[in-house]
């Protein structure tokens, strides 16, 4: 549906619906051409207003209405293009059927029913109910439902729904029919079918209950070798929320089903979740550690919101984060635990923080921007036009943030207690963000009494990213340190333009606090009484100093430990001191951030000053050494320290945005690092060789991302002796993660020849796995050596569809999201805007995403602000935009 008036939604509006629908009971009979769904609703006044139904459709043929069994004229009910409205009267209960139409072959946004290969599939959240039947698609509206599946059996022999299959059987003509039940009253976002021809992966667990659950995976035939690390992990999944939460699965049985063409990464459909196959399916050869991880962590995620989402769900879009943020949170402890499992302690400690660092890093680079962009956002936001563009980064990962908070502010048992008290309050219900917090609070004031969270709460409402400016002050006679915070929360988005400009309000932060000594020896702490080696600072004013006794002499700070708060630290520090932090800060995370600091400082000095580069960088080479020659530090977090922050981040850094300058920069010192400790890096590459089989264990991946970081190091470095064996690691690799390490830095850093001759070799071992090829095309378009011509040309390859949305990722959002040498041009820009209205014709979740690559527009230096603000006027001019895509575009540019 195309729109050109937006209308804009807002949180404030919200009227429960007068009507129940108690029961849904919907019959298909499913082709892909067109499919016709019979749909009975049982319908109870809530209020005995007797307002008018309302229900929703979009891109719907109706065929009949009929109330009570008799058949509506058109006279009786009023149709408009989005919705179906009837006047009941005062009837307190009635039935209502409806039959209509839809076309899943012709349905490109991959919402509602649609086809995937030779499958049909549905995804409903947020909106995509409505364009399969007439319905009050909201997510308080919550019934049980019965779905009866009809379609040829040769070609769908497997119909699958919600909840259990009550029975099936043969019908005439070639045809069957499977009927379905779900005990669980749902929101219609969660109803799912699919029907298709599928290979099954199967397994029956007892539930800590002592129930029988069955446990499915669903994949194209011929790729069911690999779906056996997906079904562990959902058993892993179940274990999980067993005993770090108590909960239990609540169903007989459980599947999860691969499809080919999925917007997003996957959907908790009430136990039957469909996944973009990209985290289902995994084999060594194929896949590498980050996609098993990933894997992993999605399934867990869907699993986890069987409880946050599904039995406890949303009463409203703007309530998103309720269980997006929370389901996060458990996803990331989830990782976090899985990573651990049976270390010992000190090395459990450093697979933590490896987790914590990837978060915070995804948190940067992709949340920071947008919170200091025009479509900043509260995690609950105020109003939305179309809730799609808010799957954002701050709806998730920051709104994970915000529980963690809770989480470090009631502590493990605390937050336990809290979550048990959400459950039994809400269980079956659709809440708010207010509500969870409530019951969290509930355990915080017993824990603190004459304290609440309600300050905290505001976290909830304000956007962007807070700046915690730290002050110390020593005094050697008393022997005293005085530390002060003080917090800022700018305007940002909008609110920059509002007048009079928005008052925002202090937060309740809490912030994490170590000192070390001049040598790097770590000071204890006596707050609130206790002697620590972190003190926990709840920062509530605007400004709070806090006093800290025996403390001999100036120390070095450890801030921000574990990344305590979704904040922006603002601290002056020598090089000297982010080199003696690098070393020997016991908290792991704020060590990695040291170094990080410091070759950020580096970079930054070297793009400001090209001629004379940066002063530091003998001190950073130092640091690179020492931490290579530190035994005591695992392969994975030796791993992540030694990475130079990515161009992303740093561009970040950089004010105006200057991609071309992050882009030399960075490879330079990469080459740098590389050729001055070359031996260190050849002896980290021979130490981290693994001769067994292959196990995506945190160790294993560890060595193989240490051991890969070595080899970019070499590679980087120039010379032959880099090239030579890169080549080698490529023809010796046994698994898709040293393939792959190989290939990127050949892709980057290689000579023509090489690099070509082992894009060929790839290409050709891989044409019929298209979760690798899309590897070959996302590799090449990210890398600084692939033009835009070269893309261009990638796109006529017969591989190439800018309607399967990971191959659109792959190569389209590779190249204007990572590719920051070769798409900052004008012809770079208006490539990205005309695929923006490419896509924008067929599919607009996948189209306002890509727009908003650029949405940070205003902060490019002068020239490539101009060019980009050309493109979006270009795409603004456009006709018939996508509502998606108008509300980013009118943002972008207001
Ligand atoms: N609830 C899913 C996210 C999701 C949202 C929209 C989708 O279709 C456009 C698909 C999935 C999750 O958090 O995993
Ligand atoms: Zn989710």
């Amino acid at each position: 549906m195309r729109t050109d008036s937006v209308q804009s939604i807002s949180r404030h509006d919200y009227r429960p619906y007068p009507y129940r629908i108690t029961h849904a009971d919907l019959q298909f009979d499913l082709q892909a051409d067109a499919t016709r769904v019979h749909t009975r609703l049982s319908v109870e006044s809530a209020d005995a207003s007797g307002q008018a139904l309302v229900l929703n459709g979009e891109d719907l043929t109706l065929e009949q209405v009929a109330l009570d069994g008799r058949t509506l004229s058109p006279d009786e009910y009023t149709l408009t293009e989005n919705t179906l409205t009837l006047a009941p009267g005062t009837l307190p209960a009635f039935t209502l059927e409806i039959t209509s139409l839809c076309r899943p072959a012709d349905n490109t946004q991959l919402m509602g029913l649609y086809v995937s290969g030779n499958s049909l599939f549905t995804q409903c959240e947020a909106e995509g109910f409505r364009r399969i039947t007439w319905f009050p698609d909201r997510p308080d509206v919550m019934s049980r439902y019965r779905v009866t599946l009809r379609a040829d059996k040769q070609r769908y022999p497997l119909l699958l729904s919600n909840g259990n299959l009550l029975e099936s059987r043969d019908l005439p003509d070639g045809r069957h029919e499977a009927v379905w039940e779900d005990p669980h009253p749902k929101p219609c976002y969660l109803f799912a079918l699919v029907a298709g021809d599928f290979a099954c992966r199967e397994q029956t667990i007892q539930t800590r209950s002592g129930r029988d659950a069955l446990l499915q995976v669903y994949s194209d035939h011929g790729s069911e070798h690999q779906t056996e690390w997906a079904l562990d992990s959902l058993v892993r999944s179940v274990r999980w929320d067993e005993t770090r939460f108590g909960l239990e699965l609540d169903l007989d049985r459980f599947m999860i089903v691969a499809a080919r063409d999925f917007n997003m990464g996957a959907m908790e459909n009430k136990g039957l979740n469909v996944f973009n196959s990209a985290y289902v399916l995994a084999d060594p050869e194929s896949a590498t550690d980050a996609s098993y991880h990933a894997i992993e962590a999605v399934i867990g995620h869907e699993y986890f919101h069987n409880w946050t989402g599904n039995r406890v769900t949303c009463r409203d879009w703007f309530q998103l984060s309720l269980k997006e943020g929370l389901t996060v949170f458990r996803d990331q402890e989830f990782s976090a635990d899985m990573m651990t499992h049976g270390l010992p302690e000190a090395e459990a400690q450093s697979a933590r923080a490896v987790k914590r660092i990837d978060d915070v890093t995804a948190l940067r680079i992709a949340q920071f921007p947008e919170d200091a962009g025009p479509m900043a956002h509260p995690i609950r936001p105020e109003s939305y036009q179309s809730i799609s563009n808010f799957y954002t980064a701050t709806i998730y990962e920051k709104g994970a943030e915000i529980i963690r908070m809770q989480h470090t502010l009631l502590g493990e048992e605390g937050f336990r207690a809290g979550m048990d008290e959400y459950f039994r309050r809400h269980d079956g219900q659709a809440v708010t963000c207010d509500d969870f917090l409530s019951a969290m609070e509930s355990v915080y004031v017993r824990q603190n009494p004459g304290s609440t969270l309600e300050q905290f709460r505001r976290w909830y409402s304000q956007a962007g990213t807070p700046r915690v400016k730290v002050t110390l002050a020593h005094d050697a006679a008393a022997q005293t340190l005085r530390v002060t915070l003080e917090q800022r929360n700018p305007p940002v988005g909008i609110e920059t333009r509002q007048n009079p400009p928005v008052e925002k309000l202090p937060l309740h932060i809490p912030f994490a606090l170590g000192l070390l000594d001049g040598e790097g020896k770590e000071l204890s702490l006596t707050h609130k009484g206790v002697k620590q080696a972190t003190a926990l600072l709840e920062l509530r004013e605007k400004s709070q100093t806090w006093t800290f006794e025996n403390i001999a002499e100036q120390p070095v700070p450890s801030l921000l430990r574990g990344f305590s708060a979704p904040v922006i630290v603002e601290y002056e520090r020598t090089p000297q001191e982010l080199a003696l932090l690098a070393r020997h800060d016991t908290d792991a995370f704020a060590r990695w951030e040291a170094a990080q600091s410091l070759a950020t400082r580096v970079l930054l000095d070297s793009i400001s000053r090209p001629e004379s580069g940066s002063p530091d960088e003998q001190l950073l080479i130092d640091t690179w050494e020492a931490l290579l020659q530190d035994g005591s530090l695992t392969a994975a977090y030796r791993s992540r320290i030694l990475s130079l922050p990515a161009e992303r981040e740093l561009l970040e850094k950089t004010s105006p945005l200057d991609p071309l300058a992050v882009v030399e920069a960075r490879r330079r010192l990469i080459g740098k690092l590389g050729d001055a400790l070359a031996p260190f890096w050849m002896t980290a590459y021979e130490d981290n060789r693994i001769d067994g089989p292959y196990a995506p264990d945190a160790a294993s991946s560890g060595k193989r991302s240490m051991r890969n970081l070595a080899l970019l190091y070499l590679m980087a470095a120039g010379g032959q002796g880099g090239q030579e064996l890169t080549l080698e690691h490529y023809d010796a690799a046994r698994n898709m993660t040293d393939r792959m390490a190989a290939l990127g830095a050949l892709v980057q850093y290689g000579t023509p020849e090489a690099r070509s001759e082992r894009l060929q070799h790839f290409y050709t071992q891989w044409r019929h796995n298209p979760l690798v090829i899309d590897r070959w095309f996302a590799v090449q378009a990210a890398s600084a050596a692939t033009s835009l011509a070269d893309v261009r040309q990638l796109m006529t390859h017969p591989d190439f569809s800018l309607r399967n949305p990971n191959r659109a990722r792959s190569l389209i959002f590779q190249f204007c999201t990572n590719n920051l040498r070769n798409v900052h041009s004008r012809e770079g820009h208006s490539f990205w805007a005309e695929q923006v209205l490419a896509l924008d014709a067929l599919n607009p979740e996948i189209s306002s995403r890509l727009a908003r690559v650029f949405e940070n527009w205003q902060r490019f230096t002068p020239v490539l602000r101009d060019s980009l603000q050309q493109a979006w006027r270009h795409i603004q001019s456009q006709p018939a935009l996508s509502s998606n895509l108008s509300e980013i575009v009118n943002k972008a540019l207001s």
